[in-house]
């Protein structure tokens, strides 16, 4: 039998385990990428490590996310990443340069290579036929120390596309379309994989754009053949010589498949408060909208841009409107101020912001009170905007475009002719604010600089015999990692510093949940479907671990939230029977016998006179790593 494309990479990366669905396997990692907000944590614990200098191919440290300066906090971070990088044989893309996705499908990506990023939309170079992975900080620090990757070997799910995108729909109404069909957990368990006759007419930016935003699906990763348009955008961007040809074997099976007739799709926009949420653009036709905001790491790439330049040419947006534009790497910028369109959106009244995340994670252009605003982004959670009663819908950059101009939802079909945006034969490529790696012997010599901001790492202790403790919050199904650990302007800054940051767990939800884990001296929390799905930061798992937090006990885990708790060895528990979810209550106070975790666990709850069976799916490893307080202790062990 056949392989699939994502198979084959995975076959050539496998250092360990059975290509069997569901078990563990380790694959070896030719790139790593981090971005600021997750990556001083990853560089602490790379330290901590004790090596000499990385062990990839190419390891990327981006700065994209802190990039709001109002005090030392974030500008010392940025000096702490730059020194580290040129200390440990890392590239660094500085702040200014771009989003940490768009750059590196622009500089690095290479069809074939693995990746790992600690960012969940690291994927984005799925783009170019490369299995990218995100993943925890900690994650990444082993992958940088030379570690392979463990992951369960995926399902695939085989994405057939036919036909051709009709006018005014785009990669992201491809997305769209498949989370309206399989919504926020659908894509559990699998990589999703493209193929089919309609991928040929689809440029490698949108390819990315699907593969970007495939994340809110659940799955694993997802990835694209590397064919003629590969190489076209390769060549473009100077890159030609790392390009080659990689598809799926003709008589590839896959797990699952699932059709797409392009012709027949239709703008479309993703409602609050779920990128699962999917309408078609008519049914909101006529809402008055606040803000429009074009960027992020799904659509800033230059056809987005271009096509939004397009459309608002000679044109002013509506004076209700505030309308941001936030271009994804200097190439883009420097690309469209030759072609002239960066004119076109500064007259058209658009205001135009730095190349990084910034309105996406909430730094900064929070939206007013009960506002409504308009996102190119892949994230629509409650309070993520930085304005917790507004309402973000996630649209293309065509409808975006659209609801610019008209101040309402609009769709853009009825905007008149399309103008197609064609990818550059080359670009003008901007390195200027990378810094590349120093030769070892130089790089020895490079100190290390951290502000007062960087507090040291929390040391965690062996895993007890017996959990005892109160449940310290319950909640219910889809709850995201901005939930748990919320990020914007006033809170990211402290991502360097756990007992700072561990003051907000919970914030939106529950104010006071960090002084009640404290009082109280740590506990469980209690969950639905979907525990922790969303972004990869660690901070998720490491600051409840600060609090105390022992267990989360849920019906069903979002993958990297899963992977995070274990690294910080905070057992991630099931319901065998999930009706128990209902038998639990904030308050209850629990027990659990830790001698054997070999099989299930039962959990008494005390106050009720109740049993109640939980299962974990824990490879052996990952109970050693549980057992000793974390992969970090248990990576130090290993290496020694
Ligand atoms: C996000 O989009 O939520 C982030 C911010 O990029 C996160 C990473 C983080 O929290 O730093 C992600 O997607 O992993
Ligand atoms: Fe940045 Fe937003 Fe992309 Fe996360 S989703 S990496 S915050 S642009």
């Amino acid at each position: 039998m056949g392989l699939t494309l994502a198979q084959k990479i995975l076959r050539e990366h496998l250092v360990e385990g059975e290509e069997k669905i569901g078990e563990e396997i380790a694959i070896k990692m030719d790139h790593t990428l981090t971005q600021d907000a997750t990556g001083t944590m990853a560089y602490l614990q790379f330290e901590a490590m004790g090596l000499d200098r990385v062990q990839t191919e190419r390891s990327v440290s981006f700065i994209d996310h802190n990039m709001l300066q109002s005090d030392f906090k974030n500008a010392d971070d940025h000096r702490y990443l730059q020194s580290i990088a040129k200390r440990y044989g890392i590239t660094l893309s500085k702040a200014g340069n771009g989003i940490c996705h768009q750059v590196f499908l622009e500089r690095f990506s290479t069809p074939g290579k693995t990746l790992i990023g600690s960012d969940s939309h690291t994927p984005t170079a799925g783009g170019i036929g490369q299995i990218s992975i995100g993943a925890g900080g900690l994650d990444v620090a082993v992958a940088m120390a030379g570690g392979p990757f463990k992951l369960k070997y995926p399902k695939i799910m085989g994405i057939e596309l036919t036909g051709e995108l009709p006018d005014w729909v785009s990669g992201k109404d491809i997305i769209l379309e498949i989370l309206r069909r399989i919504d926020v957990k659908g894509g559990r368990g699998y990589i999703l994989e493209y193929f089919g006759p309609g991928i040929k007419k689809l440029s490698v930016p949108d390819r990315a754009t699907v593969t970007n935003m495939g994340t809110e699906t659940g799955c694993t990763t997802s990835i694209f053949p590397s064919d003629e348009n590969t190489k076209k955008f390769m060549d473009a961007m100077g890159r030609g010589a790392y390009w080659k040809e990689m598809k799926a074997d003709d008589d590839a099976e896959y797990d699952d498949t699932m059709e797409i007739d392009l012709s027949s799709l239709v703008p479309l926009a993703a409602k609050p408060h779920s990128p699962g949420a999917v309408v078609p653009v008519t049914e909101l036709e006529g809402m008055k909208v606040d803000q429009v905001s074009i960027g992020s790491c799904t659509n800033s790439s230059y056809r987005d841009l271009m096509t939004v330049a397009y459309a608002v040419k000679g044109k002013k947006i509506h004076e209700d409107i505030s309308g941001t534009i936030s271009p994804g790497s200097r190439t883009i910028i420097r690309e469209m101020v030759r072609t002239g369109a960066y004119g076109d959106l500064v007259e058209s009244g658009f205001r135009i912001l730095e190349s990084g995340c910034g309105p996406c994670i909430g730094m900064g252009l929070a939206p007013r009170s009960g506002g409504v605003s308009v996102r190119t982004f892949n994230r629509n959670f409650k309070g993520r905007t930085g304005t917790m009663d507004a309402e973000a819908y996630l649209v293309s950059p065509e409808v975006a475009a659209a609801v610019a101009l008209t101040g309402e939802f609009s769709d853009p079909r009825k905007l008149g002719k399309y103008h197609k945006v064609e990818e550059p034969t080359s670009y003008l490529v901007d390195d200027n604010l990378f810094i590349f790696p120093l030769p070892k012997e130089q790089a020895a010599n490079v100190e290390i600089v951290r502000g007062p901001n960087i507090k040291p790492l929390p040391e965690f202790n062996e895993l007890p015999a017996e959990h005892n403790g109160k449940v310290l919050i319950k909640v219910g199904d889809n709850i995201t990692t901005d939930h748990i650990m919320p990020a914007g302007a006033k809170i990211l800054p402290f991502r360097s510093n756990i007992p700072a940051i561990s003051e907000f767990v919970f914030s939106q939800v529950d104010p006071e949940f960090p002084a009640r884990a404290k009082e109280l001296d740590g506990g469980f929390i209690i969950a639905g479907e979907n525990y922790g799905q969303g972004s990869s930061r660690e901070h998720a798992a490491l600051a409840p671990k600060y609090l105390g937090v022992k267990a989360v006990i849920v019906r069903s885990f979002a993958r990297i939230h899963r992977a995070n708790l274990v690294n910080f060895g905070i057992l991630p528990l099931t319901f065998k029977d999930p009706s128990d979810y209902e038998k639990v209550e904030q308050g209850d106070q629990l027990h659990m016998d830790l001698s054997d975790l070999s099989g299930d666990i039962i959990l008494d709850v005390n106050n009720k006179d109740l049993k109640i069976t939980l299962e974990h799916d824990l490879s052996p490893r990952e109970i050693e790593i549980i057992k000793q307080g974390g992969t970090l202790i248990y990576t130090k062990n290993q290496l020694s």
